[in-house]
C-alpha cells in the first residue's frame, strides 16, 4: 500500500500532536485500525494520555497569542498553503479515505476536495471578515461590529467524513485567528494522522509556533468528554449522532461554552408527478446508497406521489439489481462495506424491526460473504415499503436502507410527511413544477437547514452553510457566514465630540 509510506503512516503510530511535533506516549493503549474494504489490519494508534492532553491544551492556549497577533490575510496565505499540500497528497489521501473508511475511491477523492475548496474558501474570506458600520443616535458618534477569534477550538468528528469535517471547521476556524483541537473517530484515526503529516511542512517552513492546529486520538474519558467540560475550549464543534450530541450540548452549555453541532439526519426526497425521472432516480440511487449510506446527508425516505408510484418502485428495484457492490478501491464500484460489523448488525436489525412493524422488503438487505467479502462488513442496500409513522422509519439507521412512503394529493401532503420526522438536516424535491418547487422552499415547506430542487439530499458545496434544524442541532458549518460562530462579536461605539450625550437622551448633569 504505497498510500500509507507516502502519508507516513507506520506501522504504529503517536495519537497525540501539536502540529509539527508528535507526542510520544505508548503506554496508554492503542487503537488497532483494520480495514472495512479487506478485514486487513492496517496500523495502529498509542492513544493520547491525560498527560498529552493537558500538554496539548496549554500549547494551543500559548499558540493562540501568537496566531490571532498575525494579520486574518496572512493566516490565509498559510491556509493557502495547506490547500496546496492537500492538492498535492489528493491522491494518497483519498486512497487512505477510502481503506480506512471504505467509502468509495471516487467519493474518497471528493472528500480531500471539499477539503482542497475549504482552503480556497477560507483564503478568500480572510480579507472579508467584516462586521456592520452603524449609525449612532448620538452626534459626532460612531458605531461598528467587529468579530474577534475565540481562542481554542475543539472539533469532534465522526468516521463518515474523516477529514473534510476537519477542515470546515479547523481551516475557517484559523483565518478567524482560532487555533484547532482536533478529535477524530477512534474508527478512523489513520486518515487524521496524516493530515497532521501533510500540514507539518507548511508550519515547519513558516517557522509557526506548536499547537496551533493540535491532534488528541483517545477514548471519551480522555478527549471527547475532557474538551466538552474544559472551560479552556470556548468553542465546541461536534458531528455525530443526536444522542451524542445532546449529551454535548449539555455539557457545553452547563459551562456557557459555545456549540456547533451537526448531527442526525432523516433525510427525505420529493417525486412528484412531474418530476423529470430520468434525474430523479440516480439522486434518489446516489442519495441512498453513496458512502453505503453512512452520511448524515443520505436520502433515508423518498416520497412518491400515487400516480408515478409504481413506475418510480420498480425503476428503483432494477436500479438497484444493477449495483455494483465490492471494494471500495475499485473505481468500478459503486457501493463499499459499512464501517464495522456493529453497523453490518444494525443495518439486519432495522431491517428485522421494520417488517414486524409492516413494512415489505421489495430489494436488498443481505450481508455479503465469500471472495472479495471477507471483512463481513458489505451487505446489499434495502428497498423497504414503508410508512412514516413506524418507529423504525422515525430513526436514523446510519446505512443503506431506503423507504419508499406514497403519498397522494398535492404537494403540501409530500412536505408534511417530510416535515414529520424529529430531525432536520436535508431534503429534496423533483418536479418541475414552479408552484410545488417554490412551496417547498417557502417558509411553510421544508423544515430542514438544506432544501434542494432537483438535486439529491447528499453532496452538498462547501459554499453553502452546512447543517440542519431541530434534533440535528441547529449548527453551521463551512460556507456562506458560517464563519461568525468561530468568533466573539463586539459592537464598538466612539465618541469624537467633546460632550457626553447619554443614548435615549437621558439627562445625567453633575
Ligand atoms: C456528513 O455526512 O457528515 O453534503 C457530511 C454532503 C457532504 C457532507 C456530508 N458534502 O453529503
Amino acid at each position: 500500500m504505497n498510500f500509507l509510506t507516502t502519508l507516513g503512516i507506520n506501522k504504529h503510530n503517536y495519537g497525540a500532536s501539536t502540529g509539527r511535533k508528535w507526542l510520544e506516549t505508548e503506554d496508554n493503549g492503542q487503537f488497532n485500525i483494520a480495514s472495512p474494504a479487506d478485514g486487513q489490519a492496517i496500523a495502529s494508534v498509542y492513544q493520547c494520555s491525560r498527560a498529552d492532553y493537558e500538554d496539548v491544551i496549554e500549547t494551543a492556549q500559548q499558540a493562540f497569542t501568537t496566531w490571532r497577533e498575525m494579520p486574518a490575510p496572512n493566516r490565509g496565505e498559510i491556509v493557502r498553503q495547506i490547500g496546496n499540500k492537500l492538492r498535492e497528497f489528493k491522491q494518497p489521501l483519498g486512497e487512505l479515505v477510502s481503506y480506512e473508511m471504505g467509502k468509495s475511491l471516487q467519493e474518497g477523492l471528493g472528500e480531500v476536495q471539499e477539503m482542497i475548496d475549504i482552503c480556497d474558501f477560507a483564503v478568500g474570506l480572510s480579507r472579508q471578515l467584516n462586521g456592520a458600520t452603524l449609525h449612532s443616535e448620538r452626534p459626532l458618534h460612531r458605531m461598528y461590529d467587529q468579530y474577534h477569534p475565540l481562542g481554542i477550538v475543539g472539533v469532534i468528528s465522526a468516521f463518515n467524513f474523516p477529514v473534510a469535517v476537519w477542515s470546515w471547521n479547523a481551516m475557517i476556524a484559523a483565518i478567524c485567528g482560532n487555533v484547532t483541537v482536533w478529535k477524530p473517530s477512534e474508527k478512523t484515526p489513520l486518515t487524521a494522522i496524516a493530515c497532521q503529516n501533510i500540514i507539518k511542512d507548511v508550519l515547519e517552513d513558516n517557522d509557526l509556533p506548536e499547537g496551533i492546529f493540535s491532534l488528541v486520538v483517545g477514548t471519551g474519558d480522555i478527549t471527547g468528554e475532557a474538551m466538552l467540560h474544559d472551560e479552556r475550549i470556548p468553542l465546541m464543534s461536534v458531528t455525530g449522532s443526536t444522542r451524542v450530541g445532546r449529551h454535548a450540548a449539555t455539557s457545553v452549555a452547563a459551562r456557557f461554552g459555545k456549540s456547533i453541532l451537526e448531527l442526525g439526519g432523516n433525510n427525505a426526497l420529493i417525486i412528484t408527478p412531474q418530476a423529470d425521472l430520468k434525474i430523479a432516480i440516480p439522486g434518489t440511487v446516489f442519495g441512498a446508497v453513496g458512502t453505503a449510506g453512512q452520511r448524515c446527508t443520505t436520502t433515508r425516505r423518498v416520497l412518491i406521489h400515487e400516480d408515478i408510484y409504481d413506475k418510480v418502485k420498480d425503476t428503483l428495484v432494477k436500479a438497484y439489481q444493477g449495483l455494483k457492490i465490492g471494494t471500495p478501491l475499485d473505481e468500478s464500484n459503486h457501493v463499499g462495506p459499512l464501517i464495522d460489523k456493529q453497523a453490518v448488525e444494525m443495518f439486519s436489525h432495522a431491517l428485522n424491526k421494520v417488517r414486524a412493524e409492516g413494512g415489505k422488503l421489495l430489494c436488498g438487505g443481505e450481508v455479503l460473504s465469500g471472495a472479495g467479502y471477507e471483512s463481513g462488513c458489505y451487505v446489499k442496500p434495502a428497498i423497504v415499503e414503508a410508512e412514516n409513522h413506524y418507529h423504525t422509519v422515525q430513526q436514523e439507521t446510519f446505512a443503506p436502507i431506503l423507504y419508499l412512503i406514497k403519498y397522494s394529493g398535492g404537494v403540501e401532503n409530500a412536505i408534511a410527511i417530510q416535515n414529520n420526522v424529529t430531525q432536520g438536516l436535508s431534503s429534496a424535491i423533483f418536479t418541475n413544477n414552479l408552484r410545488e418547487a417554490e412551496n417547498f422552499l417557502s417558509h411553510w415547506g421544508s423544515d430542514c437547514g438544506i432544501a434542494n430542487v432537483n438535486i439529491g439530499t447528499s453532496g452538498a458545496e462547501i459554499g453553502g452553510a452546512f447543517g440542519g434544524e431541530k434534533e440535528t442541532g441547529g449548527g453551521r458549518e463551512s460556507g456562506s457566514d458560517a464563519w461568525k460562530a468561530y468568533m466573539r462579536r463586539q459592537t464598538n461605539t466612539i465618541n469624537y465630540s467633546t460632550e457626553l450625550p447619554l443614548a435615549q437622551g437621558i439627562k445625567f448633569d453633575i
